[in-house]
């Protein structure tokens, strides 16, 4: 597990250089929470109410917009107004797989004009180190009306049974994430990744890396597609410092209390990590 893991998201806060992953940090303290809720509902109406009853459990909602049936921009005002409301970060997971010039005009533009209002967007490194140049780009050149950070988590490792996200793929998204530090936050995958032992440049004393895990649930240990489940407190045992819960949460009976349960756990697995 990466040194960092031991610190408190505070002293990782007080020291790292991205300002989006400070507020990440300090959002996590505040509120007490590691907890970020993928909300994939089909509807703006759910999604918002869904952001807005759990959004005081929540340090990020993921979102995937291109599967509501509605998108318009009151989606998106909706979910800026809901962020700001109760602190939180948007995540969308679009995953842009693709050469520069294409994944450029998906992030900024199109009908989901994704730059404009998600913190976080994420990508796979399948096409090479030209996709996270090109993304790095395209945040470092726009002028948001909307906060001024943005991050890129590479998408290092897959939950999906039989996963090709491995091996080579994992070290390389290791080397780009250490080549673009300034705007790469870290990694989504089921570990920390702070050993692997990179081509571009060794780890350094300052790297800090934010892992997500998802794949998290509570109650199931994978669905019918290949999905496979580990829980919130196994999760953070293996390096995340924040948890990922679809269906766990918003699937629950009570969404509500579904968020609470997931929160405490993955808090106080958070709590032991830090304590040794
Ligand atoms: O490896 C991955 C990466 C991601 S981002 N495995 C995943 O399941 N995801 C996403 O996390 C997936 O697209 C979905 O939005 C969420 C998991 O949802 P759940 O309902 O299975 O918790």
């Amino acid at each position: 597990m990466s040194s960092k893991s031991q610190l408190t998201y505070t002293a990782r806060a007080s020291k790292h250089p991205n300002p989006l992953v400070k507020k990440l940090f300090e959002i996590a303290e505040a509120k007490k929470t590691n907890v970020t809720v993928s909300a994939d509902v089909s509807t703006t109406k759910e999604l918002l109410e869904l952001a807005d009853r759990l959004g005081p459990h929540i340090a990020v909602i993921k979102t995937h917009i291109d599967i509501l049936s509605d998108f318009s921009e009151e989606t998106t005002n909706g979910l800026k107004a809901l962020a700001a409301k109760h602190n939180f970060l948007i995540f969308e997971d679009r995953k842009f797989i693709d050469i520069g010039n294409t994944v450029q005009k998906q992030y900024h533009g199109g009908v989901l004009r994704i730059s404009e209002w998600a913190h976080i967007i994420n990508c796979s490194v399948l096409p090479g180190e030209g996709i996270v140049e090109a993304l790095a780009q395209t945040a470092a050149a726009a002028d948001f009306p909307y906060g001024s950070e943005r991050g890129l988590l590479i998408l290092a490792e897959m939950t999906s049974k039989g996963s090709l996200a491995t091996g080579q793929y994992t070290t390389s998204s290791v080397d780009y994430a250490r080549k673009y530090k300034n705007f790469v936050m870290g990694f989504v995958s089921t570990r920390s990744l702070g050993e692997i032992e990179s081509a571009v440049s060794s780890a350094s004393d300052e790297e800090d890396f934010v892992v997500f895990t998802t794949g998290v649930n509570l109650s199931s240990k994978g669905d019918k597609l290949g999905q496979q489940y580990q829980t919130p407190e196994s999760a953070i045992g293996r390096g995340a410092d924040f948890i990922i819960a679809g269906r766990g949460i918003y699937a629950a009976a009570d969404p509500v209390e579904a968020a609470k349960r997931y929160q405490k756990e993955a808090w106080e697995a958070y709590l032991a990590r830090v304590q040794g």
